[in-house]
């Protein structure tokens, strides 16, 4: 079975710009309001990453898409999308709406942490004159809240379950917390490097302390379920300050600041044959002066002086990096004929599958089609006209074609 796309979590204390951020990356509409707890059911939609396609490096004159999109040499790769309600903080105690519906997200690879960066809500999510509100207490206390959902989610009847592991070799002890939490979207050598950096590979699961058990969960989380901070409203003066401190605070994380209404009404002016412009891009063209009157005019302006500023309006950035730095996936194109780059019927390119950094040839064999994989028997990297074997790891923008014992047309 094709890869399935990553599942990026928004989410983030409430009235903080989460919806907007989604209706901008998927342009499903979502209900935005200026008032805490609008959204309530989780908003799902198909956003994409963007990345130089296969075909410009090549030197074609173009591609036929099937799985993606590509506009003007960029490839468009789909990503899911979960918009959920918002969390304040003792939410894991039921203030709020409570953080149960975090559960939606079990299933999520990357959270993108959105927060008003300009402080112009305040702890319940309230609006205030921006400024007023610390965001850098926002961070550490939402996050605090995702924190605990998670290990409450893995800590229902631990002791039990911890004393059943006691006696196991620690490959089985792995194996057994990696299977317990496998609804979380949580693999085996996620558990495996969590136990090792927290130091508990050795001592017997039932004697940890809360502490450690805690510090493992915490860990778990923090490499199963990594945490993008988007600093949004970076469009109102007062964010700039405070996004210098937050990253001092969140030295070697990703942060990435946005405007999400910017971004926005940029895909809205585009839809409306407005303005040329692609998600990502540091800039756009007006189309036809005289289709915008003044104020439209003057918005753009503003818009396009944050772009300068920041060499774009952060959404596209954001969800890149958290697929291509955070989660460390590269782009890799299945094709059956190596010379034309096309799949059986003759498209060029076709698919574009987003895999994991470390995937060998067989393993997208098996990704393509179950029959491929198990009658593996070589691959031929198109670009460099080059035979590998099963083992090979792919790097990032291979074009491949899999050669099988048993073949199946695609
Ligand atoms: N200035 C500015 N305002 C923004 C930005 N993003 C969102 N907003 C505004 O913030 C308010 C809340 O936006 P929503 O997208 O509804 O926020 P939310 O986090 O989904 O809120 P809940 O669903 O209620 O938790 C709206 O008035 C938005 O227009 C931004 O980048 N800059
Ligand atoms: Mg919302």
């Amino acid at each position: 079975m094709p890869p399935s796309p990553p599942l990026v979590g928004v989410v983030g204390k409430t009235n903080v710009g989460k919806s907007t951020f989604f209706e901008a990356a998927t342009m499903v509409p979502a209900r935005i309001e200026n008032r805490p707890f609008v959204t309530i059911e989780p908003n799902i939609g198909v956003g994409y990453v963007r990345r130089r396609c296969a075909h410009v490096d090549l030197g074609l004159p173009g591609c036929n898409p099937r799985n993606s999109l590509c506009v003007r040499g960029e490839r468009f790769i789909p990503v899911k999308l979960m918009d959920v309600a918002g969390l304040v903080r003792d939410a894991h105690k039921g203030r709020g709406l409570g953080n149960k519906f975090m559960d939606d997200l079990r299933q999520a690879d990357v959270l993108l942490h959105v927060v008003d960066m300009a402080g112009s809500t305040d702890e319940e999510g309230n609006p205030v004159r921006p400024g007023t509100h610390d965001p850098l207490e926002d961070i550490r206390n939402i996050e605090f809240e995702i924190n605990e959902w998670f290990y409450n989610i893995i800590r229902r009847d631990w002791e039990r379950f911890a004393r059943g592991l006691d006696n196991l070799p620690l490959d089985q002890v792995i194996d057994s917390i990696a299977k317990r939490v496998s609804g979380l979207s949580i693999r085996r050598e996620h558990v495996a490097l969590a136990l090792r950096e927290v130091g508990l590979e050795s001592k017997k699961p039932s004697t940890w302390s809360e502490d450690e058990l805690r510090s493992f969960m915490t860990r778990l989380r923090e490499i199963a379920k990594p945490i993008v901070v988007i600093a949004n409203k970076m469009d109102i003066p007062e964010a700039e300050d405070n996004f210098r401190r937050a990253s001092k605070e969140l030295k070697g994380r990703v942060i990435v600041p946005t405007s999400a209404v910017f971004e926005l009404a940029l895909r809205k002016a585009e839809k409306a044959g407005l303005i040329e412009y692609l998600p990502g891009d540091p800039d756009f063209k007006i189309i036809d002066e005289s289709k915008l009157n003044p104020k439209q005019l003057k918005a753009l302006e503003i818009i396009r002086g944050f772009m300068r500023k920041y060499g774009g309006t952060g959404v596209q950035q954001a969800i890149n990096k958290a697929v291509f730095e955070v989660l460390q996936m590269i782009v890799v194109y299945p094709v059956e004929d190596p010379h034309k780059y096309t799949d059986g019927y003759g498209n060029v390119l076709p698919d574009a599958y987003l895999v994991r950094k470390g995937t060998t040839a067989q393993e997208l064999a098996y990704l393509i089609h179950t029959d491929l994989g198990k009658g593996f028997l070589y691959a031929i990297l198109a670009k460099e006209n080059k035979r590998v074997g099963g083992s090979y790891v792919l790097s990032d923008g291979d074009v491949v074609k899999v050669v099988s014992a048993r073949a199946s047309r695609r």
